[in-house]
């Protein structure tokens, strides 16, 4: 049975790449909305109706977990997801795991920068702040950043400039640690790195939330045996060159992209 993955577009591919690297023997199935793109700009029913379609699409093809793997989605439509899922699959998502583990470090100060959609929904301070309340928590919409990568303009005098702009906002001033709240944003992890240099501590999500899920994978007994390496399928609502230039960046050129209307 496989992992069903999805976002709204190359973001999760973050942490696709991450589940295929710790798990390469599983099975995966890609979901990416980019028809519907950028989720973060659309209202919290339109986010609803994407990612339960998806979702039913991804229980459809028998899968044995769903990664929501979109912090939008996330903020907006977890708790829907998980009624339609029920017991026919284990659910996981893309900021509960990485709270967690920012909640019990060390650092006091911690900024976010997401969608639009994520930074109004707080979920991030909400669910760092229950765990630890002396944490503080600062969040930024960086909204820019997701079409810029969706236009490809990584390492780009342009994703530079509004880095740049954004990390310079005084909300962001005296943090510590800086979550990519986004899963389009680790694309752009080493730009956003140089910014800080050694200052700031950017932490790497989809490592944190695919080690997560190889574990309650392993605890619940539905890992695959370790004989053959997993295959992957991409489905996508509207194929773009960009999604296809990123997946076979990452995933090589063999992979196959699949058009699905939602
Ligand atoms: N990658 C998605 C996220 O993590 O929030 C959102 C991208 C978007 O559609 N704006």
């Amino acid at each position: 049975q496989p992992i069903g993955i999805f976002d709204s577009g190359v973001g999760g591919l973050t942490v696709a790449k991450e589940i295929k690297r710790l798990m390469p023997h599983e099975n995966f199935i890609y979901f990416g909305d980019t028809a519907h793109l950028p989720y973060g700009e659309k209202s919290r029913e339109a986010i609803i109706g994407f990612s339960l379609k998806i979702t039913q699409f991804l229980l459809e093809n028998n899968c044995k977990a769903i990664v929501i793997a979109c912090n939008t989605a996330t903020a907006n439509a977890l708790q829907e997801v998980k009624e339609l899922v029920g017991n026919q699959a284990l659910v996981f998502d893309v900021i509960n795991p990485v709270a967690e583990k920012v909640a019990f470090e060390i650092h006091q100060n911690v900024g976010v920068i997401a969608t639009k959609a994520t930074v109004n929904s707080g979920l991030y301070r909400k669910s760092i702040r229950k765990l630890n309340k002396y944490i503080q928590v600062d969040e930024l919409a960086t909204p820019l950043l997701v079409p810029a990568i969706e236009e490809g303009f990584v390492n780009h005098p342009i994703t530079h400039a509004i880095i740049y702009n954004y990390l310079s906002d005084k909300k962001l001033k005296n943090i510590e640690t800086l979550i990519l709240g986004c899963t389009h944003y680790p694309l752009l992890i080493e730009e956003i790195k140089k910014y800080y240099g050694t200052r700031v501590r950017v932490i790497d999500s989809p490592k944190i939330v695919a080690s997560y899920i190889r574990d309650i994978l392993s605890k619940n007994d539905l890992l695959n045996p370790q004989h053959e390496e997993g295959n992957s399928e991409f489905y996508l609502s509207d194929i773009t060159k960009n999604f296809e230039k990123i997946s076979k960046k990452f995933f090589g050129n063999k992979i196959s992209l699949e058009l699905k209307k939602l």
